[in-house]
């Protein structure tokens, strides 16, 4: 990894490295564990996209996106992943990319193509799904969304 460094240096920067909170004392993170079931296939990934306020609720400000290859994260019919944030409340969306292109298709009326879920398994009426019932508390103690993708 350094190989510029004498092993004494190398060891000296990577304790340096540990000793160095990767966030301020009152910025404490936790553990939110998602359990996702319901895919219609193992073969491609689920996107996850974390919110942390209503004015940003599904659009392009995330506070945090990532993908989940599924037969990675497989844990008996579940996908399994834990992601670690800032204590703090959120709500999160998620689709089901079944042809691994990266998005989430949809079709000519905007209308998603592929499975989606939402925080609380919240569901819209005459629209998308409020902030409000989509969001959940991240404490100390890790947290566990269950969630079950759906196809409009
Ligand atoms: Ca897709």
């Amino acid at each position: 990894m350094f190989p510029l460094l004498s092993k004494t240096s190398a060891l000296s920067l990577l304790l340096w490295a540990l000793s160095s909170p990767a966030f301020p004392a009152e910025e404490m993170t936790g553990i939110l564990i998602l359990e996702i079931e319901g895919l219609k296939g193992v073969d491609g990934d689920v996107y996850v996209a974390v919110y942390d306020s209503e004015s940003r609720w599904l659009g392009e400000e995330a506070v945090l996106t990532t993908r989940v290859a599924i037969t990675e994260s497989l844990d008996g019919d579940l996908v399994r992943t834990e992601l670690q944030l800032p204590l703090g409340t959120y709500a999160l969306s998620v689709f089901f990319d079944a042809d691994k292109d990266g998005e989430l298709d949809t079709n000519l009326f905007g209308l998603p193509k592929e499975q989606i879920a939402i925080s609380n398994n919240a569901i819209g009426k005459f629209g998308p799904p409020k902030y409000e019932d989509a969001v959940f508390t991240l404490g100390a103690e890790p947290l566990i969304q269950h969630i079950t993708m759906k196809e409009l």
